[in-house]
């Protein structure tokens, strides 16, 4: 039965890549931190799961060790905290994206990837977003964490040349999760006023792509998704005139 490795399989995107790929047929490792929605999980026969907090560079390459041979890595696990304009930003916020979406992506990537050369077979998906791309106002180091994911993905494709391990970056718009409850700390009014009539992404539809990407055949390695909900599209560059 081959085998995925789910980081932040705990919400949102993460959970519903677990869901996908047991309800197909695969084993699913889930990791995350909290360990209630760990167990929960742990229900299926198909799901191991392991408590990680991805920041941790010794626990990564401990859960890597002990959990075997993977085939598909999703690197998942990450957050936005905060939109505030830079200036205003808290220094903590920023160490905690760039220690988790930067470093702990790298930290599972490193730890997964001599395994999947040794056997010339393996996926490393990286969940990206759109704001690696595309900058708006309160990106700035989020977006920029992501700017990292989408040019690191491009490199690891350059180091893998002729190993047989693809590298997919996915690139998600908008989506209805608990990041926007974690990006806006528990507020609640901003939370529903960024979704109210969005029609937003749901999980399951980047779950979608990621079971697309990886199920090509071994000859076939989609580099970039972007996907965005229909009503979502973007502006052009702005001009304050003073
Ligand atoms: P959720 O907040 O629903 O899920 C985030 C997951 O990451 C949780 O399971 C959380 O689990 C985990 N996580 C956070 N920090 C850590 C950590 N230090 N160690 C381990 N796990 C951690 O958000 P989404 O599902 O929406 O987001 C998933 C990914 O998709 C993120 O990388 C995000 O940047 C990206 N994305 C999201 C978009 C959106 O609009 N929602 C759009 C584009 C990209 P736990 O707290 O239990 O550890
Ligand atoms: C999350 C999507 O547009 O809020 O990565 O940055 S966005």
């Amino acid at each position: 039965m081959p085998v995925v490795c789910v980081t932040g399989a705990t919400s949102g995107i993460g959970r519903a890549t677990v869901e996908r790929f047991v309800k197909e047929g695969w084993e699913a490792v889930a990791l995350g931190r909290r360990e209630e929605r760990l167990a929960a999980l742990a229900d299926r026969k198909s799901v191991r799961t392991a408590r990680l907090d991805v920041r941790h560079r010794d626990e990564v390459e401990q859960v890597f060790k002990a959990m075997g041979d993977i085939d598909v890595l999703v690197n998942n696990a990450g957050l936005a905290l905060g939109l505030e304009p830079a200036q205003e930003c808290s220094l903590d916020d920023w160490d905690t994206m760039v220690d988790t979406n930067i470093k702990g992506l790298l930290y599972c990537t490193r730890a997964a990837l001599p395994g999947m050369v040794a056997r010339k077979a393996g996926h490393v998906v990286n969940l990206g977003s759109i704001a690696g791309t595309y900058a708006y106002p309160g990106s700035n180091v989020y977006g920029a964490s992501k700017g990292f994911v989408l040019q690191f993905s491009r490199g690891l494709r350059c180091d893998l040349h002729g190993t047989g391990v693809r590298v997919t970056d996915i690139e998600p718009g908008l989506l209805e999760s608990e990041f926007s409850d974690v990006r806006f700390k528990g507020d609640e009014s901003r939370f529903e006023n960024l979704y109210k009539n969005a029609h937003p992404l749901r999980p399951e539809d980047v779950a979608d792509a990621i079971w697309w990407v990886t199920t090509r055949p071994a000859h076939v390695n989609v580099s970039q998704v972007e996907i965005m909900p229909t009503t979502q599209s973007l502006a052009s560059a702005r001009v304050f005139k003073g």
